[in-house]
């Protein structure tokens, strides 16, 4: 996208730079007030997950101008040209058909000649083989235990995915117990095996290119530590029984010593953040089997035919996007947060950092002209109620509008005392706080003492978006990620930036390389002044 083809561009833009000069002083208040069916009229359906929008600085006008504004940049269209297997991946000329791993064995998709929708179930149909081996014990360490320990080595896109899933999903997980390390830190790989047995455990190796400079470490030492504690087998039997692989290098996997027949494959059309689906999932697969990891992937399809086919106004990802570029370009809010009032979605925020970070942290439009306009926010959170005890003050009294998604599930998968209905009570509480505030009136009318009432007053106005779904199955947890994940597209496709590749992770790679050896020698350094300065520092204090 060309200057004059940037969003800045289009009539929608100047419509609702128009309409932001007044909508920085809405009030919810009286908008609910003039209005008693916002609640029904902003409430969009997708699937299983149902999301009250009304408590937005929204009205009609700017859903109008918001809506004309993902269809002047084409947001329908892009999602066709993705799912249709368009190179829109355009600085690593690539496809990008995460969409293509949730198709149905039914469907098929045709690329340069190759069925990939086949490929991948092909892929599926292999990974739930050895999962059912795993699972039942059939597949048995060198020494002849069952596994009951899986650690996925991984980082980034291999980690981050799995590692969120397994923990959503825990309810449904069986015998196996996985494990995730992911950190160069040597701490996290010692820390994790501290209480396992070699015998008994499977690691998986879980790395799209293989060349991961942390998997390949951990991975090595890994391999150290099952060679170490299995002395009396065979090494190759040792490695072969221990370790499986996850990735599009088979020579990498072949070099490492892990016998390609235990590796699972995936396609350069996947991108790491958008691989939990493929088999990157092969954890999670092992944790709660076959059948309900093809639910997880039934969820992601739900929302994928659903963005695929609502109009933007009854589009749940696409107005999610659209709220938040209403935020982010025309109210300037810097942040969004994620709050989910669930302790099995702990790791959904850190998740999405990725997903919406790396994808839309971009400073240049597809052409490579600078962008002219915001683009990704800072994304954030942590479950409620946590976080109210921690940093919600911030958020209803601070001075920066921090618009969050509220994340709730109906019907909990265990329930004690009644404690679920108190975390439901907290997450409604929290969006009503958030959006009316409390006056000084009303303050003043409880007995406040008169200093003390613009310190207990609330503004309110605050935006939230409440998604609720009716429980967290897999195929729920699928149709969540799947909603973000075409959120972020949306976010993409407006600012006309390239949400699929992730040049910004490459130059301090690059340095790190550098500098590695620099660490061990005494050798000349001719980095700036203060990066020669720390080397040097750590240089004299380290102890070896
Ligand atoms: C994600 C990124 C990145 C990637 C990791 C791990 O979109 O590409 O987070 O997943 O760098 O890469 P490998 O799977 O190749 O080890």
């Amino acid at each position: 996208m060309s200057d004059t083809n940037s969003p800045t561009q289009t009539p929608a833009w100047a419509r609702l730079t128009e309409l932001a000069a007044t909508a920085r002083d809405m009030n919810l208040r009286e908008q609910f007030e003039a209005d008693p069916g916002r609640a029904e009229r902003y409430t969009v359906t997708a699937a299983g997950l149902t999301a009250d929008l009304s408590k937005n600085l929204i009205n009609d006008e700017i859903l109008d101008a918001l809506i004309a504004l993902g269809e002047e940049t084409g947001v329908a269209e892009r999602y066709q040209a993705m799912v249709a297997g368009e190179v829109i991946n355009t600085t690593e000329g690539r496809a990008v058909l995460h969409t293509a791993l949730r198709r149905p064995a039914t469907d098929s998709l045709m690329i340069e000649g190759d069925d990939v929708v086949a490929d991948v179930h092909e892929v599926l149909g292999r990974m739930a083989a050895v999962a059912e081996r795993i699972r039942s014990g059939e597949w048995t360490g060198a020494t002849g235990s069952r596994i009951r320990h899986v650690v996925n080595v991984g980082i980034g896109g291999s980690d981050l995915g799995p590692l969120m899933a397994y923990r959503a999903l825990a309810h449904y997980r069986e015998s196996i117990e996985c494990h995730f390390v992911s950190n160069v830190d040597p701490t996290h790989m010692v820390e994790t095996l501290k209480k396992l047995d070699p015998a008994e455990t499977l690691f998986i190796v879980a790395s799209k290119t293989f060349t991961t400079q942390e998997t390949l470490a951990n991975a090595s030492s890994a391999k150290a530590w099952i060679l170490d504690g299995l002395a009396d087998a065979d090494a190759s039997e040792a490695v072969a029984k221990h370790f499986i692989a996850l990735s599009t290098n088979a020579d990498g996997v072949g070099e490492f010593g892990i016998d390609t027949a235990n590796m699972f494959g995936f396609w350069d059309w996947v991108g790491g953040r958008y691989s939990v689906d493929s088999a990157i999932g092969m954890s999670v697969m092992i944790a709660i089997g076959a059948d309900e990891f093809g639910e997880f992937l039934a969820g992601f399809n739900d929302i994928d035919t659903h963005m695929g086919s609502a109009p933007l106004r009854e589009n749940l990802p696409a107005m999610l996007g659209l709220l938040g570029i209403w935020y982010r370009n025309f109210l300037g809010f810097p942040s969004h947060a994620v709050l989910p009032y669930s302790q099995y979605l702990e790791r959904f925020p850190a998740y999405l950092q990725q997903l919406d970070m790396e994808s839309n942290g971009k400073s240049v439009h597809l052409d490579g002209s600078p962008v002219d306009h915001e683009t990704g926010p800072i994304i954030w959170g942590e479950p409620g109620t946590n976080g109210q005890h921690a940093f919600y003050q911030l958020i209803h009294q601070g001075t920066t509008v921090i618009p969050a998604d509220l994340i709730g599930v109906i019907n909990p998968a265990q329930d004690v005392g009644g404690q679920h209905d108190l975390l439901i009570a907290n997450l409604f509480a929290q969006a009503e706080a958030l959006a009316f505030g409390k006056t000084g009136e009303e303050v003043a009318a409880q007995g406040a003492s008169e200093g003390l009432i613009s310190h207990r007053s609330f503004a309110g106005s605050r935006p939230t978006n409440m998604i609720l779904a009716d429980e967290l199955t897999p195929r729920v947890l699928g149709q969540l990620v799947a909603l973000y994940e075409h959120k972020v597209f949306t976010q993409g496709t407006v600012w006309g930036v390239n949400s699929f590749d992730q040049w910004g992770v490459e130059l301090g790679k690059e340095l790190a390389r550098g500098i590695v050896p620099e660490l061990t020698s005494d050798d000349e350094l001719d980095h700036d002044s203060s990066t020669n300065a720390l080397i040097r520092h750590y240089r004299a204090t380290r102890r070896r």
